[in-house]
């Protein structure tokens, strides 16, 4: 069973560091794999970059959902990671939930898991950005990267169009290193 202990450093905190490299869309979607369920939304955006946002959207209503990935990007383990996203939906087009989770993967590239399962956003203010923020322990041994996952699920039935966006994906590196996996 492993010991699991929190260590807090008593440095001063490090500047915090995004991880991945376009979590803004300001420009472009590149370089998320959206398997052409994302498209770039050019005049619209979160207040904190602006327009230039993400879509992800699909309509088949079969209760599965669609989904855009990041980069991988090197994390350690022990550590404790910031995840942030804003998000919006529509009137019309809401799907069924949005959420944010990242996958783990070794350095292999094996994926070992995907965790937080248990997020739920908001789906009750349909028309404006709406902004989500968590923390995340590498708690896999051996996960050495990963990359953010942008979920929008689908309705079980049905015609509609389920619709997200997304912009000011945040994934960072917190300085609280919390298991040692002895
Ligand atoms: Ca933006």
């Amino acid at each position: 069973m492993k010991k699991i202990i929190m260590l807090v450093f008593l440095a001063p905190p490090l500047s915090a560091q995004e991880l991945i490299s376009n979590g803004t869309f300001n420009s472009n979607i590149n370089p998320w794999e959206h398997f052409n369920r994302g498209s770039w939304i050019a005049n619209d955006g979160a207040a904190a970059s602006g327009n230039g946002s993400i879509e992800i959207k699909d309509n088949l209503n079969n209760g599965s959902s669609v989904y855009a990935d990041s980069e991988l990007v090197p994390v350690v383990e022990g550590y404790r990671y910031i995840l942030a996203s804003s998000y919006k939906y529509q009137t019309g087009s809401i799907p069924n939930g949005m959420s944010v989770a990242i996958e783990w993967y070794d350095n292999q590239s094996n994926f070992l898991g995907e965790y937080p399962w248990d997020v739920s956003f908001d789906m009750s203010q349909p028309g404006q950005w709406l902004e989500f923020d968590t923390w995340v322990d590498n708690i896999i041994e051996d996960a050495t990267q990963a990359r953010v996952r942008l979920w929008v699920h689908q309705h079980s039935s049905g015609t509609d169009l389920n619709t997200g966006r997304f912009d000011d994906v945040i994934f960072f590196q917190d300085t609280v290193f919390m298991s040692d996996f002895d």
